[in-house]
């Protein structure tokens, strides 16, 4: 069943690529999609913000916008690549350049950076990797690994999570793919949480 009219999804356009992330940490994930552009205008990406409802609203004002006439939209990524906890997004044009944008006002609520650490001789990888957040009365799960790239399967080892308005962190589980659990009790919000293994 297509629900994305109900879901308040309504382009119609020709996008190349989508990610998703909490850009606004309110706890759900939302999704951006990178339009392939018509040659002549700047072009805007589209960015759907999660109301939590199930529903979607369009933010307007991202700035997510390649200036770079005659070049194709092509790739669009997330990362936190200052470690702030507001993912950051990275754009890549056919014929062009890549574009990296930082999340300043959009990530308004509270967040936990996973941090799955290093990969280790002889350990199973923490690729694929399931984590479990507890916090403020609400469970949230992710599975490690980029959401965005199309022709490949690679692991970002910080995985982000919004808290939105939870103040305290009760508890992360980590599942690797070989059956292992790891826990990490109360860490501190708004930080860095590592896995030492
Ligand atoms: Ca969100
Ligand atoms: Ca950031």
């Amino acid at each position: 069943m297509d629900i994305s009219k109900e879901a308040g999804i309504t382009d119609n356009e020709h996008t190349m690529a989508v990610t998703s992330a909490d850009f606004d940490n309110n706890g759900f994930a939302d999704f951006l999609a990178i339009k392939r552009g018509d040659l002549v205008t700047e072009n805007e990406s589209l960015l759907y913000l999660n109301t939590g409802d199930g529903r979607f609203q369009k933010a307007k004002t991202h700035g997510i916008l390649s200036p770079e006439l005659g070049a194709i939209g092509l790739g669009i990524e997330v990362l936190d690549y200052n470690k702030d906890g507001k993912m950051d997004v990275i754009l890549c044009n056919e014929r062009g350049k890549w574009h990296l944008f930082k999340n300043g006002d959009l990530a308004k609520g509270n967040f936990v950076l996973v941090d799955l650490g290093p990969e280790t001789a002889g350990k199973s990888t923490a690729l694929g990797a399931l984590i479990t957040v507890e916090a403020g009365g609400k469970t949230q799960v992710k599975r490690s690994g980029t959401t965005g790239a199309m022709y490949s399967r690679s692991a970002d080892r910080y995985v982000h999570f919004g808290l939105g308005t939870a103040d305290k962190i009760d508890r992360i589980e980590i599942r690797l793919t070989d059956g292992t659990v790891y826990t990490i009790e109360k860490p501190v919000i708004n930080s860095v949480a590592s896995l030492s293994r």
